[in-house]
């Protein structure tokens, strides 16, 4: 509908303070004055924009038609008058200046070897708060750099003499045909870290058949990613469980009607963990523009994360599956168990599959690696004649970064395995080319692995192939991870703002 209304720059302005708020998005004048108390993130950071335009900061955080559906039509007041728009001088800060020099001095993306790389380069080149969110783990950061860990306390028996001139690492996925046994895992604000977003790891799957799960806090809006989707490229979507079930119901059901294979409901956040190198970096941010809020209530300790999670609902239950399964055909596996106990749940329950999964980390800290809950709910669910059944499939996700990682995890009997922030540093060094150029690693290192394993197809993945005993001793020494410690932030970051 054409907007009957055209506001200016100065009518704008005039409305900048808690009494009369407006602010300008994509080129629309919105009134947030009574939606200040509602803003998941919090009243303050709208009020910094009161009377200006609020995009640079709106769009990494949210999807395009957040404000559309959330506001109602009566306080959407018209288009702003682009010409009258005084646009703020920007001042570089010193942060902006080092980034731009760190983008131009990355090495070409030829020369990148392995997944880490891409890590060590996207510190480098995205915003300290983009960082500070992408890379935080809950606590002390144990179970992150324990995902890492437990793959080196796996140790592989490779077989000998079997003619690998030639091997194959294709499978299917849900019955999607994948060309990796992996698919890209749901990671959130892609924006933060990339001015395109998740867009670039949709052309990149698109170019290589791979299989990307569109997260629900996605930075680009689901049917952007889907606008953008090559034929016949396939998509899983993660979901988190709105408290509102009518607006999950709809999304669920308009992915569906997208061509979406499979639901991915995301079952260890009802609570968001508490990420404290993303929560002190919204301390930083607080402290820098302090002026803005005189007087105000003041949230100092939320984070990106937290600030925008409370619509998850945490009353969700087991008692919720047949709901699910009554509003979709989609395939449904359920994200985030740690259990054998309540893998037997999900089996039960008639999901389609689950993934072995701690949120990368960023939940409940302490809690054990996916690889080393796949062995106990494989020895579980075949104990009670659950396994192997090709119609539930189990997957594994937390810490890969090597396809011998991947080969580990199906050798133990996962079906594929997800791979979040690998790709999502892949993307925010190098953009798409960055995804692409993950995804040859991947594939160089699986030919190479897999003939050293001995192992032609994925079917020649066996139980044998991998010595697994250590995996359940924690206080094992393992060899020092150089390539993920060189990367990984441990006091540094205190030392540094404090
Ligand atoms: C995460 O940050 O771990 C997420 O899964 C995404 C997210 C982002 C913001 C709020 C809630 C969850």
């Amino acid at each position: 509908m054409a907007d009957l209304n055209v506001l200016t720059g100065p009518q704008v302005a005039e409305h900048a303070n808690r009494d009369s708020c407006w602010i300008i998005v994509h080129g629309k004048v919105y009134d947030v004055t009574e939606f200040l108390d509602e803003h998941p993130g919090g009243a303050r950071i709208i009020l910094k924009y009161a009377g200006k335009d609020a995009t640079e900061a709106y769009e990494p955080i949210h999807p395009p038609d957040a404000i559309t559906t959330n506001l109602p039509v009566s306080k959407h007041l018209g288009a702003i008058d682009a010409g009258t728009i005084v646009k703020a001088v920007k001042e570089v800060t010193e942060e902006e200046k080092q980034r731009q020099v760190a983008l131009a001095a990355r090495p070409p993306v030829e020369n990148i070897l392995n997944l880490h790389d891409f890590e060590v380069i996207a510190r480098a080149v995205i915003p300290s708060k983009a960082w500070a969110y992408y890379s935080s783990a809950s606590d002390d950061e144990i179970t992150i750099r324990e995902n890492r860990m437990a793959f080196q306390r796996v140790w592989f028996r490779p077989r000998i003499l079997r003619d690998v001139s030639s091997v194959d690492w294709s499978t299917t996925i849900l019955g999607c045909k994948s060309s990796l046994p992996l698919y890209i895992s749901a990671t959130a604000l892609g924006k933060l870290g990339h001015p395109e977003g998740e867009l670039t790891l949709t052309r990149a799957a698109a170019n290589h058949g791979v299989i990307q799960m569109i997260a629900t806090l996605a930075s680009c809006s689901f049917d952007d990613i889907m606008d953008n989707a090559a034929s016949g490229q396939e998509f899983f979507l993660q979901l988190y469980v709105n408290r509102d079930r009518e607006i999950t119901r709809k999304y669920v059901q308009h992915a569906e009607k997208r061509g979406v294979k499979g639901l991915f409901i995301t079952v260890d956040a009802p609570q968001l963990g508490r990420r404290e190198k993303d929560m002190r970096m919204k301390q930083v941010d607080d402290s820098a523009s302090a002026e803005v809020q005189k007087g105000q209530e003041v949230k100092k300790d939320q984070g990106v994360a937290r600030a925008i999670s409370s619509f998850i609902d945490p009353s969700l239950s087991w008692k919720d599956i047949p709901w699910f399964q009554s509003i979709t055909k989609m395939p449904i596996i359920l994200k985030g168990i740690s259990t054998a106990e309540d893998a037997i749940f999900a089996y039960e329950a008639g999901v389609q599959g689950i993934v072995l999964s701690n949120h990368g980390g960023r939940q409940l800290d302490t809690a054990r690696s996916g690889i080393e809950v796949l062995v106990e709910v494989i020895t579980a669910l075949r104990a009670k004649g659950y396994h192997p059944d090709p119609k539930f499939e189990i997957f594994v996700d937390g810490g890969v970064r090597r396809a011998s990682d991947v080969l580990k995890a199906i050798a133990l009997g996962a079906k594929a395995v997800g791979v979040g922030r690998a790709f999502l540093y892949s993307f925010c060094a190098y953009g798409q080319e960055g995804v692409e150029r993950a995804i040859q690693i991947f594939r160089d290192e699986f030919e190479m692995n897999m003939r050293l394993l001995g192992a032609k197809t994925i079917d020649d993945l066996v139980p044998e192939m991998v010595d697994a005993s250590a995996l359940n001793q924690h206080i094992v020494t393992v060899p020092r991870d150089n390539l993920f410690e060189s990367t990984c932030e441990l006091l540094m970051f205190l030392v540094l703002i404090i």
